[in-house]
């Protein structure tokens, strides 16, 4: 039964159908499939093999990138509502789209990866100035800083993530927080996180997932 559930619910994603994909995850349920199993062995799994698929494919389309985000992300909370034992959320990361770069298509996908592995997303939206990423970093109690830029000028730029680490070095709070970026001027030079601060990057939402529940880990181990 998995295997037609996995098959059945890939091609509704593959369609971007998100009325598809919650049709098929109702017939798992009534089917007796635990909501765990769902998120875990075909929610998951739908959104590595999209990704990977469109990190392979460059004229891959954007909608399908977009839409297999937001329904993993819908369908992970509808079912979370119904887990047995809340899974514990892994940690908290605050994420928004640099100063000045008002880009956000990026930005979503990674946080519908984020949601259906159990992290804790706090969306500041776009043009966010540095700032509010450190205050609302603290007031939420997050683990990471996720910065998105799509612009060179907001990724190398002094309102940007340059920023964001020079606040985190004067308020004495570095240990407390990593800064993770992302977005096209990262994977034109894959240094270039280093040079403006951040602790690490990804070049997609599936590794920037892994990447940011790596560095929630860290931090709270300290
Ligand atoms: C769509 C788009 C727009 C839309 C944005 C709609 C929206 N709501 O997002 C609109 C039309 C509004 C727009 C506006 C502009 N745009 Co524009 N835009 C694009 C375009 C075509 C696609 C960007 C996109 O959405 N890509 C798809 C997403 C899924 O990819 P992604 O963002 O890279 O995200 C993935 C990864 O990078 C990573 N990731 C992203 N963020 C993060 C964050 C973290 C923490 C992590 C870990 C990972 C991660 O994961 C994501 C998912 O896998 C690009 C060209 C291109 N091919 O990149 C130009 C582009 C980015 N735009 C550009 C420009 C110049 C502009 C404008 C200035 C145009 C103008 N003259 O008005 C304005 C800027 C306005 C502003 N101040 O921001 C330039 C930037 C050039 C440069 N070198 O800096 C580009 C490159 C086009 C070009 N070739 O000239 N744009």
């Amino acid at each position: 039964m998995l295997d037609a559930i996995i098959k059945a619910y890939n091609e509704a994603v593959f369609e971007t159908d998100k009325d598809a994909a919650f049709e098929v995850v109702a017939q798992a349920l009534a089917a007796g499939m635990t909501p765990e199993d769902i998120v875990f062995n075909v929610v998951i799994p739908a959104v590595e093999e999209m990704m990977s698929h469109i990190t392979k494919d460059p004229d891959a389309n954007l909608a399908q990138h977009f839409m297999t985000a937001q329904i993993a992300s819908a369908v992970t909370e509808k079912m979370l509502e119904k887990f047995q034992h809340p899974p514990e959320t892994i940690g908290q990361l605050v994420i928004g789209t640099a100063f000045g770069d008002l880009h956000s298509l990026g930005k979503r996908i990674v946080i519908g990866c984020l949601k259906a592995m159990m992290v804790n997303v706090i969306d500041l939206g776009v043009n966010v100035p540095a700032e509010r990423f450190v205050d609302e970093a603290i007031k939420h109690n997050a683990q990471v800083i996720g910065i998105s830029a799509m612009m060179v000028h907001s990724a190398i730029g002094e309102e940007g993530c340059r920023k964001v680490r020079r606040i985190l070095r004067e308020r004495g709070l570095e240990d407390r927080f990593r800064i993770v970026v992302g977005g096209a001027p990262y994977r034109f030079d894959e240094q270039l996180y280093k040079v403006v601060g951040a602790d690490g990057w990804a070049a997609d939402a599936v590794n920037g997932a892994k990447v940011i529940v790596d560095m929630i880990r860290e931090v709270k181990a300290l």
